[in-house]
């Protein structure tokens, strides 16, 4: 089932990566039997109280797909799969996998805006949700998406209170006798593993949706990889924290990592290190993820924290720019080793090894998952750098897409002719093959990890009558790393306060994550020659001065 919109690698590199067995030919759906045959008892998902085993989890998510199925959905069909930490998102993806449903992975905090322009993007068929999560009514917010957007989506609920015309996915994917059976038909359907499993989001630097398509191809292997230099095994239990749908705890190595090697996967709902901590002392967490952020306050919490945490062997870091201080005190703070991972939803990933020296696991982002990755360092001309020397890195491999999905005029922009994929980061390469990541040149605003594009803000905040002009730039934060500062000009007689930036923004339906938390007015912005805002010149201002 080809998708349009999908942009595929040329031939000879596909032959090129099936040759070096970095494609398998295995869709997801099929490998999830293979850990059930292996694991059947073993525990895969805690959640809670709630505990599923291997074999359960496979056949939970096969009735799941066939039930799915019975509501209409087919393979080549996109459902936005919006979902806290639980055990109910691994069931829902592992039975869209199954299934050839390609998942758009939402996140909780995302609101009208996102999955409305997402899901018309992707033509949603359906829309996963909680009934509620954090004090927030995600069906009504679901139902009022689903009724805006062409062909009317079916909104599926994970909860207690499924309203009527909505379908309860717990009552879906209750496993019966039919299961080896099952089985089969599924198997006789299975998608094709060159098929589009999954769409990640993109962080972006446009207002447009950016969603990037991983094929069960390339996903499975981004997974081996990602174990492999994790050192995961049977005996690992990876504590889940950040948003299950990032790909950095889905797949880096992450969820699927963890299920990949018959590991167990504890699930929470969030990174307050109170519940990290006593999740660790009573699971026997032996590996976690985490961005710099959030390590940082575990580390200073960690201390008077009263719990056992001798299980922890590996925190993973990585998402934003973890400075080599803190990445010192992590490990003693919290009795473990970490390693650095610089990765992308657009593929590449990085890892420094799990037992690195201090200088690589301190000081550098880690080394390629493949040795099919690809890794090119231009200047902003496009040349090569020297050896060494810093500049924009662009890469290619096996688990990088060639494009992003129904968007061929942004393509043009991301990717070369070549196919290599512009990552918008600064780095230099050490010469024993270890990335570190200098700066950036892609606009946008890296709040813990979360993503932000500048121009999706600016697009939304041009429309309120007062703003003549508008730049949103990063402004550095000790806490998270950068939150979004505005940078406006106004029309004249006219004011405006954050509130208001605030209240506008949340009335369009855009994620609480992404509202500004800093303004500042100015008679006029600095330009660049060809007449665009200076956000150089703006970000100095935030780093020099109080602006004013
Ligand atoms: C500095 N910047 C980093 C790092 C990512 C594993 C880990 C992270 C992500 C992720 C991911 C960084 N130091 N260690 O998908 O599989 C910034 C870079 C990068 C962008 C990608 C994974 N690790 N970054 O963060 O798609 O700017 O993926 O290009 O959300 O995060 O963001 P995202």
């Amino acid at each position: 089932m080809k998708r349009e919109g999908f942009v595929p690698w040329p031939a000879d590199m596909a032959r090129r990566y099936t040759e070096a067995d970095c494609w398998r030919g295995r869709p997801l759906g099929s490998l999830m039997w293979d850990w059930a045959d292996a694991w059947a008892d073993r525990t895969a998902v805690v959640d809670g109280d709630h505990r599923l085993g291997y074999a359960e989890l496979a056949a939970s998510a096969d009735a799941l797909a066939e039930r799915l199925a019975g509501q209409g959905l087919a393979g080549g069909d996109t459902v936005l799969v919006q979902l806290p930490n639980c055990w109910e998102f691994v069931v829902v993806t592992l039975a869209c996998f199954r299934l050839g449903v390609a998942p758009v992975m939402m996140l909780p905090p995302h609101r009208e805006y996102e999955l409305a322009s997402i899901g018309a993007h992707v033509d949603a068929k359906a829309l996963i949700v909680p009934d509620d999560w954090r004090g927030y009514d995600h069906q009504d917010l679901a139902r009022r998406v689903a009724d805006k957007l062409p062909g009317t989506p079916l909104v599926l609920v994970v909860g207690d209170d499924v309203r009527p015309g909505n379908v309860d996915v717990r009552a879906l994917l209750r496993p019966d006798a039919d299961t080896a059976a099952r089985r089969g038909r599924l198997d006789d359907a299975a998608p094709d593993a060159t098929d589009v499993a999954l769409f990640l989001l993109s962080g972006g630097t446009t207002g447009l949706p950016k969603v990037i398509s991983r094929t069960h191809n390339d996903y499975e292997y981004n997974i081996r990889r990602s174990a492999a230099a994790c050192a995961l095994t049977a005996e690992t239990v990876y504590l889940t924290v950040l948003p299950a749908g990032h790909n950095y705890p889905l797949a880096s190595p992450g969820i699927l990592g963890t299920l990949s090697v018959g590991g167990r996967v504890v699930l929470l709902p969030s990174p307050r290190p109170e519940a990290v901590f006593e999740a660790i002392e009573r699971d026997g967490v032996t590996t976690t993820s985490a961005v710099p952020a959030v390590a940082l306050k575990w580390t200073e919490a960690a201390a008077t924290c009263g719990r056992d945490l001798s299980s922890l062997r590996h925190v993973h870091i990585g998402g934003s720019v973890l400075s080599p201080e803190l990445a010192a005190r992590i490990g003693p703070a919290l009795g473990c080793r970490i390693q650095q991972v610089y990765g992308m939803a657009e593929g590449l990933i990085c890892y420094t090894d799990p037992d690195a020296p201090d200088e690589v696991a301190h000081g550098t982002q880690g080394a390629p998952v493949s040795p099919y990755d690809e890794l090119l360092v231009v200047d902003a001309d496009g040349t090569p750098v020297r050896p060494g020397a810093i500049g924009e890195l662009l890469t290619r491999g096996p688990y990088t897409p060639r494009g992003y999905y129904g968007v061929p005029d942004q393509n043009v922009l991301s990717f070369t002719p070549d196919g290599w994929y512009r990552t918008g980061d600064q780095v230099r390469i050490t010469p024993q093959g270890h990335v570190v990541v200098c700066g950036r040149v892609k606009d946008l605003i890296n709040r813990g990890g979360e993503k932000i594009a500048a121009g999706e803000i600016e697009t939304l905040v041009q429309e309120m009558p007062q703003v003549a002009e508008v730049a949103a730039v990063p402004a550095p934060d000790p806490e998270v790393g950068e939150r979004v500062c505005l940078f406006v000009r106004l029309h004249e007689g006219r004011t405006l306060a954050l509130e208001d930036v605030a209240a506008a923004l949340t009335a369009r339906g855009l994620a609480a994550f992404k509202i500004p938390e800093r303004l500042e007015v100015l008679p006029d912005l600095p330009h660049t020659p060809v007449g665009k805002p200076d956000k150089k010149v703006l970000r100095d201002l935030l780093v020099t001065t109080t602006v004013r």
